[in-house]
């Protein structure tokens, strides 16, 4: 086991700088995950402090208004596969300004053997985009970040936390807290709703159903599998194809897009009408690493009218950091 950083004994070896992270020098200095591993137990309160500082606190059903511009990308589960979450990020830093990246949930818990400590390295990572494009990136939460409202496993989290920068339960909490100021969904008006999982079913007015972020509309949004899936977690039914049409036609949508049930990664569900998307390696056995761009300048029908694209990471391995 891995003794944590910023002991007596343990230095940074001589030359090597600190990487500088302070209020707004932030901006531009975002931390890389490899940086963001390396450091002290000090320059990790201060990345909290600052992230908490910058990083928008979102209403839990979050209305996306970019009509007429650009695009979205959007990822799926990445689970602490840093690697991967750069891949995709990296294009949305090199896209225009008109673009949004947008995460589906579950940074963290279940990371890639080649990934220690994975879950904290994506997590603070994306939540330094976050901090610095706050009208351009957006981080749903998935189960494993309602792990407050809803218990779930594995959840690495707090031992990685422990790990890197010893056995201090706020920065856990801390970490947590931030990754709650994700939405539990999210609205385009190309005509495209996103949760992790499902969406509300119990009649009546939906986004009050997702506004009040209650324990049901955690469970509804952020576990809720879909019925093609072969994964039944028995946390209530899955969601048929009837239901996606109620619930479409209910919120003014045509497409659904989702993470959650690895196994139907990327294969379009319902007509072409609901996609599942998984942005790690830990699942790529089941459809690969990949992502999807949807456009924001026209209405969106289906699938048809996305690009799903396979990332580099794919079928590699790596050495730990
Ligand atoms: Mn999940």
């Amino acid at each position: 086991m891995r003794r944590f950083k910023g002991g007596p004994t343990e230095g940074r070896t001589p030359g090597t700088p600190a990487p500088r992270i302070t209020g707004t020098a932030m901006r531009g200095q975002r931390p890389r995950p490899e940086e963001i591993l390396a450091l002290e137990t000090t320059e990790a309160d201060r990345l909290l402090d600052d992230l908490e500082a910058l990083v928008p606190a979102h209403p839990a059903f979050l209305e996306v208004d970019r009509s007429g511009a650009g695009e979205a990308i959007v990822f799926g589960d990445t689970h602490g596969d840093w690697r991967s979450t750069l891949a995709v990020a990296d294009r949305f830093l090199a896209a225009s300004r008109s673009t949004l990246l947008i995460g589906l949930g579950d940074y963290i818990d279940r990371t890639p053997s080649d990934c220690p400590e994975g879950s904290v390295a994506n997590a603070l990572y994306l939540l330094g985009l976050a901090a610095e494009f706050p009208g351009r990136v957006f981080l749903l939460r998935g189960n494993h970040e309602s792990v407050r409202t809803v218990p779930v496993l594995p959840h690495d989290l707090p031992e990685e936390v422990d790990l890197l920068w010893g056995p201090e339960p706020d920065r856990y909490v801390r970490l947590l807290g931030l990754l709650e100021r994700g939405p539990l969904a999210a609205r385009l008006d190309a005509g495209v709703f996103l949760a992790h999982g499902g969406f509300p079913r119990g009649g009546g007015d939906w986004r009050a159903a997702i506004a009040n972020g209650s324990e049901e509309a955690v469970l509804d949004l952020t576990w809720t599998d879909c019925a093609t899936s072969g994964i039944d977690r028995g946390l209530g039914a899955p969601f048929t194809a009837a239901d996606l049409t109620r619930f479409l036609g209910a919120s003014g949508t045509r497409l659904f897009l989702r993470g959650h049930d690895p196994d139907i990664t990327g294969q379009p569900a319902y007509g072409g009408r609901c996609l599942t998307l998984h942005t790690t390696r830990y699942y790529e056995r089941y459809g690969g690493v990949i992502f999807a761009r949807v456009p924001l300048d026209r209405p969106v029908h289906g699938v048809q009218d996305l690009t799903v694209e396979h990332v580099e990471t794919e079928g590699r391995r790596y050495d730990a950091p």
